[in-house]
């Protein structure tokens, strides 16, 4: 197949989905074209994918520049030269709605337009009153319609009138380079535990919790604290770091190429966001046998199984969390045994199943 996928090239799970799905279908020799205004970070130079960058041009007059315009334009003209099948948008805002306009602007032609549902480009961003309209419009046209998780699906059909199935095909990862090879095992005699985060860090993320949870959790245990990305909230959670009087435990790293290598030194994965459509960092870690300590919400339910392969809580609970970390980190063979069914529940989420399950609904939308 021939298929343009379109995605933000930012570090937010929908653009990590986009690149390695891109990626996959690449390698099992589908012509994969990838859309973005930036070279996507998890896309490298040497990938099978052709990346067909969105240059926006800027004139005086405009006081926001037309992103969309050069975009719908971009995926007008890599589909006509590539002679593409398959339009893939990832994120309804702006992607599938561009897709839209784009696959009318290719009314000589049967291009189809499959949409995958992130989660914020829902809950936050689509169902806020300026974009709502033209994003229901997107998704009613688009000829497919996924999302990341059930607890996704259901939420679009609370906050939209949608008249097509939407089918659940959820995040996955790749165990070639996430996995449980030479990580750090259960730290002996007085050696430190630690604590690892990796967001955009922005307030649906609850960081501030994660800082709370880490405070107590190091007075009863030796621990550190990493944390790994950049985001608006980022300076806040400094100032709440040096009110507690923890800076010098907690690492802020900034953007990682390698995070698996992060991911395998630590020994709970902390993601207590107000709720997760999927909760991709999550599964990453899982992969890499790093338990994960998690808000019960949204979608992180249908990737961790509470008490076997990661700890659930209510969101904001904080207490609750920090009694069951120290808990677990008090006792090597349940933490061992966690870590172990990590590894394996991530395993339902390979990514070969996964583009197998993109790759039939490719077909099915191509057949009629
Ligand atoms: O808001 C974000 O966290 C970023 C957003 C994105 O599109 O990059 O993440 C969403 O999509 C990811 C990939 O499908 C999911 O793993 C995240 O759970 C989801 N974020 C939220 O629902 C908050």
């Amino acid at each position: 197949m021939r298929i343009a996928i379109n995605c933000h090239p930012t570090q937010g799970g929908s653009g990590i989905v986009a690149t390695e799905l891109a990626m996959g279908l690449a390698d099992r020799g589908h012509r994969v074209h990838l859309i973005a205004c930036e070279r996507p970070f998890r896309l490298p130079e040497t990938s099978l994918v052709h990346f067909d960058r969105v240059y926006i041009p800027d004139y005086p007059l405009f006081r926001y520049p037309p992103h969309d315009f050069s975009l719908i334009n971009k995926i007008v003209d890599v589909v006509r030269a590539q002679d593409i099948d398959i339009i893939h948008a990832h994120y309804v805002v702006p992607h599938a709605i561009c897709g839209i306009f784009a696959r009318t602007m290719l009314e000589e032609r049967r291009t189809k337009l499959v949409t995958t549902l992130h989660g914020t480009d829902i809950t936050l961003v689509g169902s806020h009153p300026e974009f709502r309209t033209i994003c229901q419009y997107a998704m009613n046209r688009s000829d497919a319609l996924t999302a990341v998780s059930d607890w996704l699906s259901q939420r679009t059909f609370e906050e939209f009138t949608i008249r097509q199935e939407i089918v659940t095909i959820p995040n996955f990862v790749d165990h070639a380079r996430f996995n449980s090879v030479g990580r750090s095992g259960f730290p002996g005699g007085s050696g430190e535990f630690i604590l690892m985060h990796a967001s955009n860090f922005r307030p649906v993320k609850r960081v501030m919790d994660i800082i709370r949870i880490f405070y107590h959790v190091q007075k009863k245990v030796p621990a550190r604290l990493k944390l790994v990305g950049n985001g608006p909230e980022l300076g806040l959670i400094r100032e709440m770091c040096a009110e507690l009087g923890i800076c010098s435990k907690v690492d802020m790293m900034g953007s990682l190429a390698a995070i698996e290598d992060e991911m395998k030194s630590a020994h709970v994965f902390l993601l207590m966001s107000q709720y997760e459509s999927f909760g991709l960092s999550a599964l990453e870690a899982m992969a890499c046998g790093t338990p994960v300590a998690a808000s019960r919400s949204g979608g992180l339910s249908e990737v961790i199984e509470d008490g076997v392969s990661g700890l659930l809580e209510p969101v904001g609970d904080i207490g609750r969390m920090v009694r069951r970390i120290v808990s677990l980190l008090g006792d090597e063979q349940k933490w061992t045994e966690m870590s172990m069914r990590a590894e394996e529940r991530s395993r339902m989420f390979d990514i070969g199943s996964v583009i197998d399950r993109y790759e039939t609904l490719y077909q099915t939308v191509l057949a009629t």
